[in-house]
């Protein structure tokens, strides 16, 4: 992981840096266990795909113009050492660990692919953050953390560092994945892909069996999760947008973008409705090279956690609690 840039960051709004440690509200913060946040310059850009992009779909329609603040980005996803540092502060027992249902659905532990077996992929109890079936080091992407787990660590750090930390908004995410191209699809086979994603490619496709599937005709060298930051950032300085792990978002989910807001805010649910579904945006290491785009979104249950979701963390450049 290159060296943390919230301390610079965060020097502007006041707090406080002891040494090599952040001391804020009694939580004291060892470089590595805290996000380390990126200040992305606002702008308006056009939102989704028309039928000229390679990634158009109706998920993706309509193509609509968005203007979007200045905001800080976390410039990696949370890794699984900043994760346990959160539950090692709080004793927090994720939904997965608590083997929490998912609406009226049992759910045990996390929703998990075997690599041994193909096609072999469901809840399996005792899979976890800790253990989502595959190896992962303190520098890999947390995964098997649902909606509600991602806002349960927002909301410990918004405490701990005295600022409102919270989930980036669908619009933030693809304005700052897209880093000013108008075109959502980047690469091809014939662009050397493997060098900047970790996403579906031969190494996985010969560890998983995976047929059907795209894989790219590289080798990335990650079957699973890679550590943030192992390959390139994009223009901005933000790692792995592209790739690695699928991350949550804050808004909740609607098909399409018929009615989403312009102004670069979360899309709440309708009046006197709760959310259920919300808002995944990225793409992850089991993604085909041909749906690595900056306009790919998807969803799943607020409860849900799965071996190749995780998130990252924003927060308001105006934010001043
Ligand atoms: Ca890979
Ligand atoms: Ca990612």
């Amino acid at each position: 992981m290159k060296k943390n840039w919230l301390a610079s960051a965060l020097i502007s709004t006041g707090l406080v840096i002891s040494g090599l440690g952040m001391i804020s509200n009694a939580v004291a913060f060892s470089e590595n266990s805290l996000p380390d946040m990126v200040l992305v310059k606002g702008g308006s850009f056009m939102q989704g795909t028309d039928e000229q992009d390679a990634a158009h779909n109706k998920r993706t329609s309509p193509l609509h113009q968005v203007k979007v603040s200045d905001f800080y980005l976390s410039s990696h996803e949370v890794t699984v050492e900043q994760f346990a540092y959160f539950v090692q502060q709080t004793g927090y027992v994720t939904d997965a660990e608590r083997n929490a249902r998912v609406g009226t659905n049992e759910a045990k532990g996390c929703f998990v692919r075997s690599i041994a077996k193909q096609n072999d992929a469901g809840w399996r109890e005792g899979t976890s953050w800790k253990n989502p079936g595959f190896g992962q080091q303190p520098t890999h992407p947390v995964v098997c953390v649902s909606w509600d787990d991602a806002q349960a660590y927002v909301s410990w750090l918004s405490t701990a560092i005295g600022k409102n930390f919270r989930l980036p908004t669908e619009s933030e995410f693809e304005y700052a994945q897209r880093a000013g191209s108008t075109r959502a699809t980047f690469l091809t086979d014939k662009d050397n892909a493997c060098e900047f994603f970790n996403f579906a490619d031969q190494s996985q496709q010969h560890a998983y069996g995976l047929e059907g599937q795209t894989a790219a005709l590289c080798d990335d060298g990650y079957v699973t999760t890679s550590p943030v930051g192992k390959f390139a950032a994009n223009p901005i300085g933000l790692f792995d947008m592209d790739s690695n792990v699928l991350e949550w978002v804050e808004d909740c989910w609607f098909g399409n973008y018929q009615g989403a807001p312009s102004d670069g805010s979360a899309r709440q649910a309708p009046e006197g409705k709760t959310c259920k579904f919300r808002a995944l945006r990225g793409n992850d290491f089991m993604s085909p090279l041909n749906k690595v785009t900056a306009a790919h979104r998807s969803s799943i249950p607020h409860a849900f956690r799965v071996y190749h979701v995780g998130f990252r963390v924003a927060l308001s450049n105006n934010s001043n609690n």
